[in-house]
């Protein structure tokens, strides 16, 4: 539905690059919705809760370790099928996987510097946005020209 919602984090090396203008740029330029943004440095606790399904791979600490080391520009975007089309329009974990016209495979060269996140499913996003996001964090807002002009 037109109200699904993903979380899509700018990943340290995303904001230090300065990036963040470009990856949200593809995302509002094809009508998704933007409901929350913020920037934080996220505590490594944190970051474990977030990443909890992969605790036992081999590279998780320093996963954690690059996740914590600077700011995240976390957001919520809304609108139909948003969680597979971000996951697309980001691209393969490995960026050396991901075509050219994803955001990892333009931006990007390694696994551990990805410069992105995106929820893999429908439950990992709900259960990820109530993580890094509060209730009133989130604007629920009505969008008449999105409505009208990218939907039909
Ligand atoms: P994704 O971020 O595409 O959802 P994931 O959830 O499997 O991928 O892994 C989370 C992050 O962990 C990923 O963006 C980068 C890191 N990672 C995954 N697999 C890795 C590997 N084999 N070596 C190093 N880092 C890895
Ligand atoms: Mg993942």
């Amino acid at each position: 539905s037109n109200t699904e919602r993903t979380f899509i984090a700018i990943k340290p090396d995303g904001v230090h690059r300065g990036l963040v203008g470009k990856i949200i740029a593809r995302f509002e330029e094809r009508g998704y919705k933007l409901v929350a943004l913020k920037q934080m440095t996220a505590s490594k606790a944190h970051l474990e809760v977030h990443y909890q399904d992969l605790k036992d791979k081999p590279f998780f600490p320093s996963l954690i370790e690059y996740m914590s080391s600077g700011p995240v520009v976390a957001m919520v975007w809304q609108g139909l099928d948003v969680v597979k089309q971000g996951r697309s329009m980001l691209g393969a974990t490995n960026p050396l996987a991901s075509a050219p016209g994803t955001i990892r495979g333009d931006f990007c060269i390694q696994t551990g510097r990805n410069i992105c996140h995106g929820s893999d499913a429908v439950d990992s996003a709900n259960r990820e946005i109530a993580h890094w996001f509060k209730q009133e964090e989130i604007n629920d807002y009505a969008s008449p020209f999105i409505n009208s002009w990218v939907y039909e």
